[in-house]
C-alpha cells in the first residue's frame, strides 16, 4: 500500500485525490490546495463579512472588538447592515446563475419547439403536458411542438414579471405559500427579486439589517421556486426525467487507450450534444485512425452530474479534483460552461497536450480555445468540438500519463418521478416507512467542496453518520459524487445503514442515498417536500427533514441554503458563511428566523455533531407530528 505524507492525507479523504497530489508535488504542479496555503491567513474583516467595498467612500471595515478601531462605515452603515447587505449580495449572485441557467434552457426549449436547433428533441411528452397543464397551456389536438413552444414562453415571462406569485410556488403547500404572502416574501419575477436586491444593497438604500434578510429571503424563493426549477423542469422535457441507471466515478474512469474529453460546469445542452457526437461513426472512425480504441466521455461537476443521471456518463470528480484531472495527462480536451470552472485549468492544461475548450458567450478563459456554443447548430458545433478532441489525440505524451486506478460503481438518477416509481406509484410507501420509525426522516445533504475542509470528508462522515441513524439522505451537487465515490450510492450501500432504512432499501432495491441531479435539481428536493406535506396536510416546517451543506463554498450554495429556510427546513453549513461580524444578523440566521419562516441555519463543521443536530431536529419534527 502506498504510504502519502500527512500534507496529503489532510488534504482530501479520497485515493485518487491522494494518487494526483503526489503525482503533482513530484511533477513540480501547483493545485488550489497550494493556492489555499498560500492566502493563509486569510482577512479575518473579510471572514466576518466586515468589510465593505459598496461606494467609493470606503473601503470601510468594522471592528470586531470592543474596545478599539470603527465600529460604523463612512456611512455610518453598521455591523449588522454591512453583514446583511454582503449575504444578500451573495444570495443575488447565486440567484442570479442557478436563473440565468433556468432561462437558458428555456431559450433552448423555445427554439427547439420553433424548429431552430440543431440535435435536440422534445423527449418527456408527459413532463410536458404536466407543465402546460400547471401553465394553463391548451393541449387538445396540439402538437408537442406547439405546446412546448407556449410553455418556454410561459417560463420566459417568469423572468420579467413584475407582480404576483411565480408560478411554481403554488407547488408549495398552502400554509407555506400564505406564510410568504404574509412576510410579503412571495417571489414575484426572478429578474426582479434580483434586481430589488442589488438596489436595496446599495448605498443608502435598505439599511434595517432584518428588512435585508426578508429580500434575501425573497431572492432565494425566486431562485429554489423559479429559476432553478424552471432549469430542472425543462431540462427534462428536453433531455428526459432522470431514471435509475448506473455508472461509475473517480478518475479512474478515465482510459489509457481511449480519447478522454470531461464536459465541466453546469449547463447540460451542449453536453448532451457532446455525448451524441461521441458515437457518431465517422468521429468514431477518426479516433480509431489515430490509434485510439474509442471515444471516452467523463463529468466534472454539476454538468457531470447533467449527463451522469440521464446517460450514465461516468463523473470524473468533483469540484476540487479538476485540476487533478488535466494533471493524468490522459485528457485531450476538457469543455467547460459556466459556473466553478476554476481560472487555473488553462495553465494546467498548458503543461499537457489538453485543449481547454471554453464555449459560453458568457466565460472566457485564460488559456482556452474558445468554440463558442449556439443551438441553432447544437449539433455541428458538437462534433467540431469532439472532432478537435479527437485530432488532439496524437499529440498525448505517453510519458506524462498517470490515471489512479481508482473508481467506484453507482446508481444514479433518482428524479422526483423516479422515487415515486420506485415506491409503486405514490409517495404513500415513503410516509408509511416514517410514520413507522423504518425511516427516521430525510436529510438534503448537497453542495461543493471547499480547500477549508478534508476533500469529501465532511461529506461523507455527514451522511454515513445520517443513514446509520435511518435517515434517509437525497443529495445532488459534489456532494453527489462524495458520496459515489465510496459506494453510498449503490443498493449494496444498504449494508452502511440502520435496520430500518436498510430493510427499506432491500425491500425496493434502492441506495441509502438518492442521487437526485445537480445543483439546480435541488428544486427536485423541494417538489419532494412539497409533495409529502400536501399529502399529510402539513407545512414543509412540520416535516422530519432537514438539509446540509458540509462543504460548500459557492453563492449558489448561500441562495440555496438560504430558499431552504425561507422553506422551513433546518439547514446546517459546514463552512460559516461570513456573518458573525453582524451579531443580529447572526442571531437572526440561527435562531429568531425559525420563529419567522419555521427553518434556521446552523453551523458546525464536525460532521459527527452535524448528525446530532440534524438527528436532535428530525426527532422533535416527529414528536411534533406525533410520531413515535
Ligand atoms: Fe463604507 Fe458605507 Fe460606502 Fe460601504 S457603503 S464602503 S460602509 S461608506
Ligand atoms: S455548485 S456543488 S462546486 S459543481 Fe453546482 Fe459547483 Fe459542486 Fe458547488
Amino acid at each position: 500500500m502506498t504510504t502519502y505524507s500527512q500534507k496529503i492525507l489532510d488534504r482530501s479523504i479520497d485515493p485518487a485525490t491522494h494518487d494526483m497530489l503526489e503525482h503533482a508535488e513530484k511533477t513540480g504542479m501547483t493545485t488550489i490546495w497550494d493556492r489555499f496555503e498560500a492566502q493563509q491567513p486569510q482577512c479575518g474583516f473579510g471572514e466576518l463579512g466586515l468589510c465593505c467595498r459598496n461606494c467609493a467612500m470606503g473601503p470601510c471595515r468594522i471592528s470586531p472588538f470592543d474596545e478599539v478601531g470603527p465600529k460604523r462605515g463612512v456611512c455610518g452603515a453598521t455591523a449588522d447592515i454591512i453583514v446583511a447587505r454582503f449575504l444578500d449580495r451573495m444570495i443575488a449572485a447565486g440567484a442570479a446563475a442557478h436563473s440565468d441557467h433556468g432561462r437558458d434552457i428555456a431559450h433552448t426549449l423555445l427554439m427547439t419547439a420553433q424548429g431552430k436547433t440543431s440535435g435536440y428533441q422534445i423527449k418527456d411528452e408527459k413532463k410536458l403536458a404536466g407543465l402546460a397543464a400547471e401553465f394553463g397551456v391548451p393541449t387538445e389536438g396540439r402538437t408537442k411542438e406547439e405546446i412546448a413552444e407556449d410553455v418556454a414562453k410561459m417560463a420566459y415571462e417568469q423572468f420579467g414579471q413584475q407582480e404576483g406569485a411565480l408560478k411554481f410556488t403554488q407547488r408549495a403547500p398552502e400554509k407555506r405559500q400564505a406564510l410568504w404572502k404574509a412576510l410579503n416574501i412571495t417571489p414575484r419575477g426572478i429578474d426582479r427579486e434580483v434586481v430589488e436586491n442589488m438596489h436595496r444593497t446599495h448605498i443608502g438604500v435598505d439599511n434595517d439589517a432584518v428588512n435585508l434578510i426578508l429580500h434575501g429571503m425573497r431572492t432565494s424563493l425566486a431562485d429554489g421556486w423559479g429559476g432553478s426549477m424552471v432549469a430542472t423542469e425543462l431540462s427534462d422535457v428536453l433531455f428526459g426525467t432522470p431514471t435509475p441507471r448506473r455508472s461509475a466515478v473517480n478518475l479512474g474512469v478515465l482510459k489509457a487507450d481511449e480519447v478522454n474529453i470531461i464536459v465541466h460546469g453546469h449547463e447540460p445542452t451542449l453536453s448532451e450534444l457532446i455525448v451524441a457526437a461521441s458515437q457518431d461513426p465517422e468521429i468514431l472512425a477518426l479516433a480509431q485512425k489515430y490509434g485510439a480504441k474509442g471515444i471516452n466521455v467523463g463529468g466534472i461537476c454539476c454538468t457531470g452530474n447533467e449527463v451522469l443521471m440521464r446517460q450514465g456518463v461516468p463523473s470524473v470528480g468533483n469540484f476540487l479534483q479538476q485540476e487533478l484531472a488535466i494533471m493524468t495527462g490522459a485528457v485531450e480536451a476538457m469543455i467547460v460552461d459556466v459556473q466553478c470552472v476554476l481560472p487555473s485549468l488553462g495553465s494546467v492544461a498548458g503543461c499537457f497536450h489538453t485543449k481547454l475548450i471554453s464555449t459560453s458567450p458568457k466565460a472566457k478563459f485564460p488559456g482556452a480555445t474558445h468554440m463558442e456554443f449556439h443551438e441553432e447548430h447544437g449539433y455541428e458545433i458538437a462534433c467540431d468540438i469532439v472532432r478537435a478532441a479527437v485530432e488532439n489525440y496524437r499529440f498525448r505524451k505517453p510519458g506524462q500519463v498517470h490515471i489512479p486506478d481508482v473508481q467506484t460503481e453507482c446508481m444514479v438518477g433518482f428524479s422526483v418521478e423516479a422515487i415515486v416509481g420506485a415506491l409503486g406509484g405514490s409517495l404513500t410507501p415513503l410516509i408509511e416507512a416514517i410514520a413507522k420509525k423504518q425511516i427516521r426522516g430525510i436529510a438534503a445533504v448537497v453542495g461543493c467542496n471547499n480547500p477549508r475542509v478534508q476533500h469529501d470528508y465532511g461529506h461523507v462522515n455527514l451522511v454515513k453518520e445520517l443513514i446509520k441513524r435511518d435517515i434517509l439522505v437525497v443529495t445532488t451537487g459534489c456532494n453527489a459524487i462524495a458520496c459515489a465515490k465510496v459506494g453510498l450510492l449503490l443498493p449494496e450501500g444498504a449494508e452502511m445503514a440502520g435496520e430500518g432504512l436498510k430493510a427499506v432499501c432491500n425491500a425496493l432495491g434502492i441506495p441509502p442515498v438518492l442521487h437526485m441531479g445537480s445543483c439546480v435539481d435541488n428544486s427536485r428536493i423541494l417538489v419532494t417536500c412539497a409533495a409529502v406535506a400536501n399529502a399529510l396536510g402539513v407545512d414543509i416546517s412540520d416535516l422530519p427533514v432537514a438539509a446540509a451543506a458540509p462543504e460548500w463554498m459557492s453563492e449558489k450554495a448561500v441562495a440555496i441554503g438560504t430558499y431552504a429556510v425561507a422553506s422551513g427546513v433546518y439547514t446546517v453549513l459546514g463552512v460559516v458563511p461570513p456573518v458573525l461580524g453582524g451579531p443580529a444578523v447572526t442571531d437572526l440566521l440561527v435562531k429568531g428566523a425559525e420563529g419567522v419562516v419555521g427553518g434556521k441555519f446552523g453551523v458546525e463543521s464536525d460532521p459527527f455533531k452535524a448528525a446530532d443536530l440534524i438527528e436532535a431536529h428530525i426527532n422533535a419534527k416527529r414528536t411534533g407530528l406525533g410520531l413515535p
